[in-house]
């Protein structure tokens, strides 16, 4: 196994960007003249790479219940290991849900509960979180609930009834830390989740604490879309008109293993990544689906495209380009939290880690035989190819976008808000090592950081230093503002991931609806998650 070598041509890590800030003193503002695309560091693969779409683009297979009595739709899916051909003749070790990269997707209907018993048949803990869900706390995958596997020993920290002790990092090296909320079971758990919610497409993912970034890279995300009959009126494109699309980057050794900077490749004990890596890990193939640049094969009509960011730390800028040179509009009808009250039309969309947009992409216009690649503006040379649609035929188009797509939407004002909270999400030190913290602190499961009356609304003013994507668990928000200034184009809607870029300030708006309990706030660039950019929500 070779050595990755680093790219520095166009991305900046903390060495980059931070670095210059810290070392010259240059304010936020003079860094900004030269913002970053991404932050990050790239590795770059050292397997021969496929050439740009050749390679159909697969779609995930659709979960089949176990059970469906009761009013329930019960699943079953095994965390096990798999070599999956990701690389045309190349065959790739990875973590999966159930064999297959992306897992498999479920589909549930708004109201209506499911039940998945995970079973954890991986070297190591796991968690899963349903990235987007209405959850109940105990369903919620805290990072410290941890699914061990069946002959796991913990020789370092030991387990004693709900206690659990777990390894938090730092250069110094890992450092305990306990737990005493965390509820952890041996090799099954069953995760409920009731599906109140609007429509919409979810993900589901690993959370382990300290491990999450090298557990999602390794396979372990899966797509969840939740429907309901409103939705399904609207007469939007669907069956095979509807796709779902996950974009995540990887990067593969001459052995054709993922690559990744990890500092324990076991995973086992030792969380963290090389130095270099400290501000996110981006690899140099983009996959769809799974597939490096894949090419899919459409009729000459409307599409709806289901797209999810799963990068750990990759930001893209998705457009649409004809052979012709024809920017297509990107109609979005949805956000990450389902349908915006009315269309909004791009000409290209940014897209953080788990960010998710629902839009509708026209091609009727298109010369059969000819193809619509979707590029991304922050990259360069391969990583500005993602995808393309090659249009195989003229058909009939039978769908619409209609003019005004919901009426729910919340219209939370300031003067709503029974409180105002700031966060800083900053760089900073952590146990004599580098660290990414919010409010100036690492995170640590056992300190309450938050707490909110359930049913409150709050506006939160968020400001980073960096790129940040900041997620929160349980509820959807608003942007109130972005810089100071209106939200962007793309801010519409209802969100639960919000992209801060570097020196960025924005504000959110929220109502604390659902359930009582504890949940976390937190970046996701995974790297800056596993290194300790979250907080503890407790809802009361
Ligand atoms: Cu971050």
């Amino acid at each position: 196994m070779r050595e990755p070598t680093v790219n520095r041509r166009q991305v900046l890590g903390i060495g980059g960007a931070l670095g210059l800030m810290a070392a010259v003193g240059l304010s936020t503002a003079a860094t900004l003249s030269h913002r970053p695309a991404v932050t990050g560091t790239e590795l770059r693969s050292a397997v021969p790479l496929p050439p740009a779409f050749r390679t159909p683009l697969p779609l995930p297979s659709v979960l089949k219940p176990v059970s469906t009595s009761g009013g329930v739709d019960r699943y079953e899916m095994t965390q096990r290991q798999a070599k999956l051909e990701i690389l045309p003749g190349v065959r790739t070790p990875m973590w999966t849900y159930e064999g297959t990269f992306p897992g498999p997707t479920i589909e549930s209907r708004r109201g209506r509960p499911i039940t998945v018993t995970h079973r954890n048949e991986l070297p190591v803990p796991t968690v899963v979180h349903l990235h987007g869900g209405r959850s109940t706390p105990t369903s919620d995958g805290y990072p410290t609930d941890l699914v061990l596997p069946q002959g796991w020993q913990d020789p370092a920290h030991g387990m004693s009834g709900t206690q659990l002790m777990t390894g938090m990092h730092g250069m110094g090296g890992v450092h305990e830390m306990q737990d005493p909320r965390a509820v952890v079971t041996r090799l099954t758990r069953d995760y409920s989740f009731p599906m109140d919610q609007r429509p919409t497409l979810l993900w589901y993912h690993d959370h382990r604490m300290d491990f999450t970034a090298p557990a999602i890279w390794r396979g372990l995300a899966g797509l969840q879309i939740v429907r309901d009959d409103a939705e399904d009126a609207l007469g939007l494109p669907a069956g095979p008109r509807e796709l779902p699309l996950m974009i995540a980057d990887r990067a593969f050794t001459d052995d054709g293993d993922l690559c990744y900077p990890a500092l324990d490749p076991s995973l086992g004990q030792q969380p963290g990544v090389r130095e270099a890596y400290l501000a996110g890990v981006l690899g140099d193939v983009i996959l769809v689906n799974g597939a490096p640049w894949p090419v899919h094969e459409i009729d000459a009509a409307r599409y709806r495209l289901r797209v999810l960011n799963a990068s750990n730390a990759r930001h893209y800028e998705l457009e649409a380009v004809s052979d012709d040179g024809r920017q297509l509009d990107l109609v979005q009808v949805g956000a990450d939290q389902g349908l915006l009250a009315a269309p909004v039309t791009h000409r290209f969309l940014p897209i953080a880690p788990a960010e998710r947009y629902d839009v509708i992409v026209d091609f009727a216009g298109v010369p059969v035989g000819s193809r619509v690649r979707i590029l991304n503006r922050l990259g360069s040379g391969r990583t500005r190819d993602v995808m393309a649609f090659r249009v195989a035929r003229r058909a009939a188009d039978h769908s619409r976008v209609p003019r005004v797509l919901a009426h729910d939407l919340p219209t939370w004002r300031r003067s709503d808000a029974a409180r105002v909270r700031d966060f800083s999400f900053r760089a900073g030190r952590m146990r004599g090592g580098h660290g990414w913290l919010i409010g100036g602190q690492p995170f640590d499961p056992a300190r309450t950081d938050v707490t909110v009356r359930l049913g409150d609304v709050e506006v939160w003013r968020l400001v980073a230093d960096v790129h940040h994507p900041v997620h929160l668990h349980l509820v959807g928000f608003r942007v109130l503002s972005r810089r100071g200034r209106a939200p962007l184009p793309h801010d519409a809607g209802l969100k639960d991931t919000i992209s801060l870029r570097p020196g960025e300030a924005a504000e959110i708006i929220t109502r604390f609806d659902g359930y009582r309990g504890r949940y976390l706030f937190h970046c996701h660039n995974a790297e800056h998650e596993d290194m300790g950019m979250m907080a503890n929500l407790e809802i009361i």
